[in-house]
């Protein structure tokens, strides 16, 4: 950085570091409540919408939404799903998500869809945003004057404010800022990674189905009643250049099992990669004036469908954390978010990795192993409670 090129910028009262559908709900929530945030985000918003993500809303996501005022689109379009299916060796297990949970329901609505809802509606508020910033850094995080700096049009701009927020997902600066000021971190690989394909056509149910095959993990998914996501278990060195659009149907095909099969509508995909597959934490996710939030804090493996909907409890008790910081100056909030935060995602880092390990061909597994799986799905089919702890969990626990 050339500090002659330093160009001072309005101060903010929150800089929020990252516009992934955190940071913009995030900037939502502190908008409606008067307090002034810019949000930097490195990369285009093209980019940011072309990124093809979670599918699978909680309740509690859908009320934070609403509150944000972000929920039309979502509810004239969004589907609610009362259940879904858990097929394993060729048998299924409807968990009855409304019956279980006494009477909740998830919605199928793609996040690219929340984040141009969330989009929009920042340009109509016409809070500021930098997108393609590059170089962002962030200092004095242990003073009550931090700051943010990044490059922009080749100009270095430093913006001061009052508390910074890492919503900048796992690879940002956010979190690497902190990482020598006692930062713990807590991880688990998966060997194998999720092969997603998206196409515009008819789903091959009108609920999820998530499949165990001897051949791997497949999930049958949706964003319409005219679009399909799809996704199979691959290994973790694979190259979606290995998969031609028939290799995938053909292959879903196979895991899926033949009633299903039937109903598979192929067609061109439009969207085609390999994620690969993680748990992990940060804690705490404070570190003075710098708060982590999201992707940037924890990652979940996308079984249990909970990454998003973690990014938004996040959001929803550091939204309300920085309104008794400006408005009642109150700091009781701020104090209280990582602990009150870290509760919540450890019971879904559980649930994530339970899901994983039940539905996933591990290629180490002993036989003992592979027994127990079979007998954690057994233990679902005859126990009603075993099947009402995974609907309370997939449904969201309560905020
Ligand atoms: P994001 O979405 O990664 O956004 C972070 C943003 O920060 C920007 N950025 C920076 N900006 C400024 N300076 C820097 N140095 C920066 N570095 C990065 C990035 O460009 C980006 O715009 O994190 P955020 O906002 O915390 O959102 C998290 C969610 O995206 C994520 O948890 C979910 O997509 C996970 N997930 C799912 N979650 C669900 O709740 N339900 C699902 O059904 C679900 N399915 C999934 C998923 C994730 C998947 N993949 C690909 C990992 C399915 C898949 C396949
Ligand atoms: C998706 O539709 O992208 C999706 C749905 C459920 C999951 C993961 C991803 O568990």
């Amino acid at each position: 950085m050339n500090p002659s090129l330093e160009k001072p910028s309005p101060r903010y009262q929150v800089v929020i570091v990252g516009g992934g559908p955190s940071g913009l709900l995030l900037g939502s929530l502190l908008h409606g409540a008067g307090i002034d945030a810019l949000i930097v985000e490195a990369r285009s918003p093209d980019y940011v919408l072309g990124r093809i993500r979670a599918g699978v809303l909680e309740q509690g996501t859908v009320d934070v939404l609403t509150q944000a005022g972000v929920d039309a689109r979502l509810r004239a379009e969004g589907l609610p799903h009362d259940g879904f299916a858990l097929c394993v060796d060729g048998e299924v297990l409807r968990i009855d998500l409304n019956g279980l949970t006494g009477g909740k329901t998830v919605t199928v609505y793609g996040q690219t869809e929340v984040t141009r809802d969330l989009m929009d509606q920042r340009s109509r508020f016409g809070a500021a945003s930098i997108y393609e910033a590059a170089d962002v850094a962030i200092g004095d995080i242990d003073t009550p004057h931090p700051f943010v700096t990044f490059v922009k049009d080749g100009v270095t701009h430093r913006v001061s404010c009052d508390i910074v927020v890492g919503c900048d997902g796992f690879h940002g600066v956010s979190r690497r800022t902190v990482a020598d000021k006692g930062l713990n971190t807590f991880e688990r690989t998966y060997p194998f990674g999720w092969l997603g394909i998206l196409a515009d056509v008819p789903p091959c149910s009108h609920e999820l189905i998530y499949v165990a095959h001897k051949r791997g993990f497949a999930l049958c998914s949706m964003r319409s009643p005219h679009r399909s996501r799809y996704y199979i278990q691959c290994d973790l060195s694979d190259d979606v250049r290995n998969w031609s659009d028939d290799r995938f149907w053909d292959e879903l095909r196979r895991r899926v099992g033949p009633a299903v099969a039937d109903d598979v509508v192929t067609g061109p995909s439009i969207e085609k990669s390999i994620a690969p597959l993680r748990s992990f934490v940060a804690e705490p996710l404070c570190f003075g004036r710098l708060f982590l939030v999201g992707d940037a804090a924890h990652i979940v493996p996308p079984t249990g469908a909970k990454g998003l909907n973690l990014a938004v409890s996040d959001v929803h008790y550091l939204g309300s954390a920085l309104r008794e910081f400006f408005l009642e100056r109150s700091s009781t909030g701020i104090d209280h978010y990582s602990a009150r935060a870290l509760d919540r995602i450890w019971k879904a880092e559980r649930f994530s990795w339970s899901m994983t390990t039940l539905l996933h061909r591990f290629d180490s597994y002993t036989p003992f192993e592979q027994r127990m799986q079979r007998a954690e799905f057994a233990l679902l089919q005859s126990s009603q409670a075993a099947r009402a702890v995974m609907a309370e969990n997939y449904v969201g626990l309560p905020l």
